[in-house]
């Protein structure tokens, strides 16, 4: 009979026997040493249950290692993030615009277009043509070679050995206020209006004729060294065409040559300059049996236009002299005169640019 003490010793001996046994197998401790470890339980109690609580300890830690592991194991694995790539920045341009209502639709950004670059001609000619404002009607027996407007007075010059003079017209009914004749040794030309005085051109008679603009009493003269066909006055010089396409600038006071150009179109020289008018910067002459006006830079001569007037009037007489002839400008009321030798009608016009119309 075995007594309750020795049988709680033995059943306490096996159990600890199994539980050291499975400790050091799940250690992956060998047979050998299992067999070590049943030989050291037989040897006393007191070691058996110091190897028990060993045991239990070591497999208290054992499993809470376990549950630790399994605890961390069953968190969410924190991949480490790749380092972002950086993402482009949208380009905003000028021209695009947010509208916070509608879908992010990226709108196309317009390609640049690259800006024509503008290649400087040579020498730019504008074509114009004209429209005809107003009427106005003209001694035909004038056979005009310099026209003059001055507050709703015309002064005009006629030429032709016999028939030259100088007159004060009345724009509005084409009657002569005030008329002088030129001896029949001069052949008047061109005019030009410098404060009160007129200045009046004959053609080969070397010699121009001064005036006093009321009166028209003949207060000088003074000689020129070329023909004289067209003069204007640009407020500080006289400007003279002689019939090539020399352009010559006077003093107004002395009458000494200052100056010259060629008029050009291109590298084309334009002769017989005739009847010129200066109107805000340009020179505009006519050119001698030409329906045109050429319309002149005087700073260096070229051409930087052509006013086309062909058709505006057609002699009746297949007058080869009845010209276009006579250039006349109102600064204050911006109008534009022309007319022709011995034509009916003295022409108000506009013009615009051929490509305008
Ligand atoms: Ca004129």
């Amino acid at each position: 009979m075995i007594s309750t003490p020795i049988l709680w010793s033995k059943t306490h001996l096996r159990f600890s026997q199994h539980l050291s046994v499975s400790l050091y197998c799940f250690l992956g401790f060998s047979v050998e040493h299992i067999r070590v470890v049943n030989v050291l339980v037989n040897m006393d109690r007191r070691v058996i249950s110091v190897a028990t609580i060993i045991a239990a300890l070591v497999i208290i830690g054992i499993v809470s290692i376990v549950l630790a592991n399994y605890t961390q194991s069953s968190q969410p694995t924190l991949t480490p993030t790749p380092a972002s790539t950086p993402t482009p920045t949208p380009t905003i341009t000028p021209n695009s615009t947010i509208n916070p209502t509608t879908s992010p639709v990226a709108t196309p950004t317009p390609t640049p277009q690259p800006t024509p670059i503008a290649i400087p001609t040579k020498n730019t000619v504008i074509e114009y043509t004209y429209t005809i404002v107003k009427i106005f009607p003209h001694d035909t027996t004038a056979f005009t070679q310099g026209l003059v407007y001055d507050n709703g007075i015309l002064f005009e010059s006629t030429g032709k050995y016999g028939e030259s003079t100088l007159r004060r017209v009345d724009l509005e009914t084409g009657q002569v206020l005030t008329q002088i004749k030129l001896a029949k040794t001069y052949f008047a030309e061109g005019l030009a209006l410098v404060d009160d005085r007129l200045i009046q051109l004959t053609w080969q008679n070397k010699v121009s004729f001064i005036y006093n603009k009321d009166s028209l009493a003949q207060t000088g003269n003074f000689t020129i060294n070329t023909e004289g066909w067209g003069l204007t006055y640009d407020g500080t010089h006289l400007i003279m065409s002689d019939g090539t396409a020399n352009i010559c600038f006077l003093d107004p006071t002395t009458y000494q040559k200052t100056g010259e150009i060629v008029v050009k179109d291109g590298d084309t020289a334009i002769i017989n300059i005739n009847e010129l008018e200066y109107i805000n910067g340009s020179v505009y002459a006519n050119i001698w049996l030409q329906q045109r006006i050429a319309i002149i830079d005087p700073k260096n001569g070229l051409v930087t236009g052509w006013i086309d007037l062909d058709g505006i009037y057609q002699p009746q007489n297949d007058d080869n002299d009845s010209v276009l002839n006579g250039i006349a400008y109102d600064k204050a009321g911006n109008r534009l005169f022309i007319t022709g030798k011995n034509w009916p009608y003295i022409y108000e016009i506009k013009i615009q640019p051929k490509n305008n119309t």
